[in-house]
């Protein structure tokens, strides 16, 4: 396994739209290993194959307290959805910066598993809005696009100074 390097906002990468999953093979797997071991070592609670470059319909998460309970999400759909919910987000590729952003309160969500069996599951509160922040990003969207212009740019501003110093 291996840990992937993870693009850094405002690449234009992540905002490339992810394909679906055509086949649920060994490198599928190989991929949603190393995203485990990119997620957990960053650490977050999420991780979507776009932010590290690869643009397949590819998610991982864990919300568990002990850090053992991957949930893999392959070529995922969101079937319902309920409430409102309004708390603040980061992202593995906007570092240090958290903001407020509504969200679903609950959802329903199917998809494949690694092994290509279909699954559904309902989800509220932290796990909901995991799972809606990472399908924004198979859409190619970034949390921050939620958020102002003014406060976009100068979060921009701010990921290019700190890339540029450590360039
Ligand atoms: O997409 C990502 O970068 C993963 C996010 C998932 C996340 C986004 C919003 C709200 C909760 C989770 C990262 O895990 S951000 C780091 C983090 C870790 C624990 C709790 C909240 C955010
Ligand atoms: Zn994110």
């Amino acid at each position: 396994m291996a840990r992937l390097p993870i693009l850094r906002y405002p690449d234009s990468r992540l905002y490339k739209k992810a394909s679906p999953v055509k086949e649920i093979d060994a490198h599928i797997r190989m991929l949603v290993a190393n995203m485990a071991e990119t997620m957990y070592a960053a650490p977050g609670i999420g991780l979507a194959a776009t932010q590290v470059d690869i643009h397949k319909q590819v998610i991982v998460i864990d919300v568990s307290e002990t850090r053992d309970q991957l949930l893999v999400l392959i070529n995922p759909e969101i079937t319902e959805r309920e409430g409102i919910q309004n708390i603040d987000e980061g992202c593995l590729s906007v570092p240090d910066v958290y903001e407020p952003v509504e969200r679903a309160q609950r959802i329903a969500v199917s998809a494949l598993d690694a092994q290509g069996k279909a699954f559904s599951l309902g989800a509220e509160d932290l796990l909901a809005v995991c799972i809606q922040h990472e399908m924004d990003h198979l859409e190619g969207k970034v949390f921050v696009d939620y958020l102002s212009r003014l406060k976009r740019t100068r979060i921009r501003a701010k990921m290019l100074k700190q890339q540029k110093k450590s360039a």
